[in-house]
């Protein structure tokens, strides 16, 4: 039988996969739905320092083999996060293994240092840090483009914040490998990528944006080769693990990723068609692999780069 099992920073995860920002709740809400020995880690709802409502209007709308969305970091905050959230999040780990993963967005670097901070003292096994929400006007995204800024920002988080450290990028930075180099040079453990992709929708009927931000983020399959494409950029550019995601919906979507270099993958968009889409993927995984012999993923991780 093909073993999943994957070491992330130091945690051994049932299974390479794990649940995306935003596409999970905080991993409580899918307890009855999904077999959890099989998710090898949820990564929370993004966290601001202070909570907030997130955007008004319209905020998720399907596209053809994708998912746009507008929630705008609607979040409890991180003092509420560590008070209920996360003990319920520590109690799944007990019970089933899942590494428990604490997005922090930010609208400022004294909101992600200061978030940064907290979670540090907090009991979370890794820090998220997403410098990459589509969503907000300001921070967010902005600091996710420019490699200088993300360099900063990382640096500055880095030195408040004692816990692994994962830098979830976008896909909207300038330069995919430079921006890789700049938050590894300032400190990050790990890259998680890609968060989602600016997009935008227009509604007919009433001749106007559908989002009242006019942009969003889209996700899903119709983004997938193109976060594959960076996950193989990212893993030849630096020498920390790399995450990826962008429309995985099936155990070989999540193979083409382990192949192409990835450490894990995450598993975003799909929850919404089928909530047990995460243990389906890890189980298709298992099946392809016993199929053509393969024992671990260790045996197959970055193997399609041999043709480079
Ligand atoms: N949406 C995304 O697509 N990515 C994020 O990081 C955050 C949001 C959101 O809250 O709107």
């Amino acid at each position: 039988m093909a073993d999943l099992k994957t070491n992330l920073l130091g945690f051994v995860m049932n299974s390479p996969v794990i649940g995306a920002s935003g596409t999970v709740g905080y991993g409580v809400e899918y307890e009855e739905l999904a077999d959890f020995a099989k998710i090898g880690g949820i990564s929370g709802k993004g966290l601001t320092l202070h909570s907030q409502y997130g955007n008004k209007g319209e905020r998720l709308w399907e596209t053809p083999s994708g998912l746009i969305n507008s929630i705008g970091l609607q979040n409890p905050g991180v003092q509420h996060f560590i008070d209920v959230e996360l003990p319920e999040m520590l109690e799944l780990k007990q019970k089933y293994g899942t590494v428990a993963i604490a997005n922090l967005g930010g609208h400022s670097e004294e909101e992600y240092v200061e978030g940064a901070a907290m979670l540090s003292d907090s009991a979370v096994d890794i820090v998220e840090l997403n410098i990459s929400c589509p969503n907000v006007k300001v921070g967010g995204m902005a600091y996710g483009v420019k490699a200088e800024a993300a360099g900063e920002v990382v640096r500055m988080v880095r030195a408040a914040c004692k816990k692994p450290l994962m830098v979830k990028l976008s896909p909207q930075a300038e330069n995919i490998p430079e921006m890789c180099k700049a938050v590894e040079a300032a400190g990050a453990d790990a890259i998680s990528l890609t968060n989602t992709f600016q997009a935008c929708a227009i509604d007919l009927e009433k001749r106007r944006p559908v989002f009242n931000n006019i942009f969003a983020g889209l996700s899903g399959p119709a983004v997938r080769p193109i976060a594959l494409r960076m996950v193989w950029q990212a893993v030849g550019a630096v020498n920390i693990p790399v995450v990826g995601l962008g429309g995985i919906a099936t155990g070989r979507d999540a193979l083409e990723f382990i192949m192409a270099g990835a450490a894990a993958v995450q598993v975003g968009a799909a929850n919404f068609a089928n909530p047990r889409a995460m243990e389906t993927i890890a189980d298709e995984m298992a099946a392809w692999m016993d199929k053509n012999g393969v024992k671990t993923l260790d045996e197959i991780r970055g193997c399609a780069r041999n043709a480079e």
